[in-house]
């Protein structure tokens, strides 16, 4: 039985491959592990049968056999520890790819993140238009050490791996913003990652799902 993994039946970004699900996808295509997906609503992700598996009511979740998982980070690093591909078999640049996941999620996506709850659940609130541009110069602020920190290198230490992934998935939110395209490296850097064949297949899946539901 191949994993199961939970996607929104109705991703609120239309199928642009923004959903956290999108990464896990990617995570398995990229080690050629098939697998199956159960689409959620956003009504039964609150209920008990869904809590079971997620604590928080949320997509993405990954079944295999008897382990649940949820946190996107936690179900990549499961697949990547796995199955061969997504991280290097030298211990110490299999730590260093790990720090890279834990940089995107933990460093990186927080101040993104934030343009959503700026945008949309402060939107209404009459400092919010003050609050956006505070919002992005946070985000440059990050954006510029990462650019730094990539130069001219492919990806962020050595080959690609989980890190990437990661990182990549986390970026790509800021494209609707255009504030990517101000660090040209790493608008390079996501275009690169874009073009991998299990990225493409990832994404297709997504948006199949997301067209079903229109
Ligand atoms: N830390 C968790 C993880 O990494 O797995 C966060 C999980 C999470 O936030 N899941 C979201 C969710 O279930 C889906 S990705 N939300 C429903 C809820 O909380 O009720 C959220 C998402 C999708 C698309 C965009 N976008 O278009 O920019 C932004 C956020």
């Amino acid at each position: 039985m191949n994993p199961i993994i939970t996607a929104f039946e109705r991703s609120p970004d239309g199928g642009k491959g923004l959903s956290r699900d999108t990464r896990v996808r990617w995570a398995l295509e990229e080690v050629g592990q098939p697998y199956q997906v159960r689409p959620v609503s956003f009504a039964a992700m609150k209920q008990p049968a869904h809590r079971r598996l997620h604590p928080f009511g949320q997509i993405p979740t990954f079944e295999d056999g008897d382990l649940a998982l949820f946190e996107s980070g936690s179900i990549v690093l499961h697949i990547a520890e796995r199955h061969p591909g997504l991280l290097p078999a030298d211990a110490n640049a299999r730590a260093r790819a790990i720090t890279w996941m834990f940089a995107a999620v933990g460093t990186v996506e927080p101040p993104i993140l934030e343009i959503i709850t700026t945008r949309f659940a402060e939107g209404d609130k009459p400092w919010s238009a003050q609050r956006l541009p505070l919002v992005f110069d946070r985000i440059r602020v990050r954006l510029g050490e990462l650019s730094d920190r990539l130069g001219d290198a492919d990806w962020l230490d050595g080959a690609f791996s989980a890190g990437d992934l990661m990182m990549v998935h986390v970026l790509q939110r800021l494209k609707p913003s255009g504030l990517l395209n101000e660090y040209p490296n790493l608008a390079a850097y996501v275009a690169r990652a874009e073009a991998r064949p299990a990225y493409q297949r990832a994404f297709a899946a997504q948006l199949a799902l997301n067209a079903a539901a229109a």
